[in-house]
């Protein structure tokens, strides 16, 4: 498919760009199940539902060739002990790779294999992360403000979300001592 170039205009502070085709939230109610602590989980939606992240979307063809670019923006807060943080996701066509730069604030990357390896990144304004096939990937906001990143990949990626949402990470990321520190996540399987 033929396009004709463009271009856009991202605030790096608060994730706004223009134009902007789609504004996704994602509440605590759209993750139930996804942080480890359950019972802070309860007691917070029964207070209230905060927004954990939000992300822009130009809509670009799903289509191999082509790139789809999003801006997101995660809230600082917490779950218990463990950081808000995106759901992750593997792509839907695992061969397909993916670029995260870091405009705002500060957070961890943390990204998996299906057969259990893992790796994390501390990601900052100016860092870039290479994101290669096969690896499942989750951002982490570890700050006091918004964490805001930009990312880039193949049109035809797509999301898969199953195996995460079912057992989430091999680790989770919990401030303990005022500091991030990686834990174990005892849900995880294979
Ligand atoms: C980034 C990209 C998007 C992704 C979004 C939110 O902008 O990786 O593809 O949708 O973050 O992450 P998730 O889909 O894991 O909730
Ligand atoms: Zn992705």
């Amino acid at each position: 498919m033929l396009m004709k170039p463009l271009q856009m205009h991202i605030n790096f502070k608060t994730g706004e760009f223009n134009p902007n085709d789609r504004t996704n939230i994602r509440k605590l109610s759209d993750m139930k199940g996804m942080f480890s602590d359950s019972r802070a989980e309860q007691q917070i939606l029964a207070k209230e539902d905060p927004i954990i992240y939000s992300f822009r979307e130009r809509v670009l063809p799903e289509e191999s060739g082509h790139l789809q670019l999003a801006v997101t923006s995660i809230n600082p807060g917490r779950i218990g002990q463990e950081y808000f943080m995106t759901k992750g996701h593997y792509h839907q066509r695992p061969d397909t790779s993916e670029v995260y730069l870091g405009l705002e604030g500060e957070g961890w990357l943390l990204m998996q294999t299906e057969k259990g390896d893992f790796a994390s990144l501390i990601i900052n304004p100016g860092v870039l992360a290479y994101i290669p096939a096969y690896w499942g990937h989750r951002m982490v906001n570890t700050g006091s403000t918004p964490f805001v990143f930009f990312a880039v990949y193949p049109g035809d990626a797509g999301h898969n979300y199953g195996d995460i949402e079912r057992t989430g990470f091999v680790r989770i990321l919990v401030e303990q001592d005022g500091r991030p520190s990686l834990l174990n996540n005892p849900r995880w399987k294979k």
